[in-house]
């Protein structure tokens, strides 16, 4: 089973989203196994963003992530890290598929609520960042027999 991490981000916080962002993950079907509400430090916001050092929007991306609260989560499922980068639609929200999160609820590609994990090495590198082992809670789900049995 692949894991994923997500953050709602500041945007998505202020503007009362964050039930609707779990709410969409959660009907697919994934599961929610860590989930915290912070604040993100300057060093936190660095280390998350060290791939866009020198870019041009960086000074402002790290700004915005630190800018107020965040809620970070893990979320596990088959195939985990597309499936919820497909619920939250392309990164900028013109492109984002119409049905996805980023394509109803956002317009511009510096606001666009929610970052996921892209590959299986960022995905292991970001749950490690943001969370230790202990705040992981794995746990049986009455319907999982219903949403992940195999023919
Ligand atoms: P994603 O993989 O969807 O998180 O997107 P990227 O890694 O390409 O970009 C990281 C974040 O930088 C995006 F979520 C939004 C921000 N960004 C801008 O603010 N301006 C840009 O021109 C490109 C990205």
């Amino acid at each position: 089973m692949e894991r994923t991490f997500v953050l709602i981000k500041p945007d998505g916080v202020q503007r009362g989203l964050s039930g609707e962002i779990i709410k969409r993950l959660e009907q697919r079907g994934l599961k929610l196994i860590a989930c915290k509400f912070l604040s993100v430090s300057q060093e936190l916001a660095e280390k998350h963003y060290a791939a866009h050092v020198g870019k041009p929007f960086y000074a402002g991306l790290i700004k915005y992530i630190s800018s107020a609260p965040v809620m970070a989560m893990i979320w596990e499922g088959p195939e985990a890290i597309a499936a919820v980068r497909q619920t939250m639609g392309a990164t900028d929200p013109v492109k984002a598929d119409p049905g996805s999160i980023r394509h109803d609820y956002g317009i511009l590609i510096s606001r666009n609520l929610t970052h996921a994990s892209d590959s299986v090495e960022s995905a292991s590198f970001e749950i490690n960042l943001w969370f230790t082992p202990e705040e992981i809670f794995p746990w049986d789900r009455c319907s999982d027999p219903w949403l992940l049995g195999k023919n």
